[in-house]
């Protein structure tokens, strides 16, 4: 009997979401089925049994009456979820190793560059002033992630060997080790009382939606080395409300701001983000999918389904994440 065939729907318009590199790394990897790139390719609907998805257009799923299983290329499904006819069979995300690297680096490469004071010595340098400050140690620098899934713990664990007192806050309680764990809305405000620098790795779903407004800032730790509290959001650009970040940073509740997630993407380029000297941007590239590597993922569970073994990192639809 032929194998069934893998249908790939990918949105995103940037390179790194170039649908033509997808399909050649997923022929590499399942050589003995048809990949069909929709809406290019033709593909008997009936033969699809695998959909690897990106941002897929409500409604395209819905054609595929034998799918077995949609991969969601990259971790967050919020996207695919605001799809209503989204057929009903299980929905794999990412969470690899190279992705949770790339995440890794991202977060302590911007927590440093805080904590080093590099905008200002960057602003010295276009100047050509020598004036270093007095720099403290990373003990001094309290750094709270929120969300201690996949991505969070492993950002959490290398900023704790860096030498930071680093807290963690989830839904559900975990244990890491030289992590302070906190769990659940009734202990968010310890959590943000001991944060000077905020690492946002929440998935964005129907509780955690714009929930980095002026409310949640305000509660932050304002005693820290830095001058006041600094948030740097990877996760989604729903989770914050921008309009009060702008405001939060005129007004000193926030120091600074680096966000490589935004509301609207492309930023629109009259964005006022774009210009304030608080704000680092970051194109939505804090962790690129890796096609190369999330191919191989995909292609693994797909035979490890097909032998009988459950397929790993399947979302609860109900839960958002
Ligand atoms: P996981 O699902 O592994 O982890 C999510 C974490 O958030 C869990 O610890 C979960 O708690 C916690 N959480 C969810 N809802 C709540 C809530 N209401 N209150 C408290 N905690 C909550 O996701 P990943 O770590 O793999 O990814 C996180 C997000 O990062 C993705 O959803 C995506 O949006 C974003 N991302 C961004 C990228 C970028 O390039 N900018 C790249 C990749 C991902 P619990 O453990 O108890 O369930
Ligand atoms: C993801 C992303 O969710 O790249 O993987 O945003």
């Amino acid at each position: 009997m032929a194998k069934g065939s893998l249908a790939l729907l990918i949105s995103g318009g940037v390179d790194n979401w170039a649908p033509d590199l997808w399909k050649s790394r997923f022929a590499e990897k399942l050589k003995d089925r048809d990949i069909a790139l929709l809406p290019a390719d033709n593909v008997d609907p009936d033969q699809v049994h695998y959909a690897a998805v990106w941002q897929p257009k409500p409604g395209l799923l819905r054609a595929f009456s034998n799918l077995k299983a949609i991969f969601n290329l990259g971790a967050g499904v919020d996207a695919v979820l605001q799809d209503s006819s989204l057929p009903d069979v299980p929905l794999v995300r990412v969470a690899d190793d190279d992705l949770t690297s790339r995440m890794t680096e991202y977060v302590v490469m911007h927590v440093l560059m805080h904590h080093r004071q590099q905008a200002y010595l960057a602003n010295c340098q276009s100047k050509r002033i020598w004036a270093p400050r007095p720099q403290w140690p990373a003990r001094a620098v309290r750094v709270g992630v929120l969300g201690l899934g996949v991505l969070g713990r492993d950002a959490a664990r290398a900023l704790y060997n860096l030498g930071f007192p680093v807290a963690g806050w989830s839904k559900s309680r975990k244990s890491i080790d030289g992590v302070e764990c906190y769990a659940g809305d009734g202990q968010l405000g310890a959590f943000l009382a001991r944060t000077d620098i905020l690492v946002v790795l929440l998935p964005l779903t129907q509780e955690t939606r714009g929930m980095l407004a002026r409310p949640l800032f305000r509660q932050l730790a304002t005693d820290g080395p830095l001058g006041g509290p600094v948030v740097i959001n990877a996760g989604r650009g729903g989770l914050q409300n921008e309009e009060d970040i702008l405001a939060c940073l005129e007004d000193g509740t926030l120091k600074a701001a680096t966000l490589d997630v935004f509301q609207r993407e492309p930023l629109p380029s009259d964005s006022p983000l774009w210009s304030h000297p608080a704000v680092t941007i970051s194109p939505h590239n804090a962790a690129d999918s890796d096609p190369d590597s999330i191919a191989s993922y995909v292609a693994a569970q797909i035979l490890d389904f097909e032998a009988g073994r459950p397929l790993q990192n399947v979302v609860d639809r109900r839960r958002g994440y």
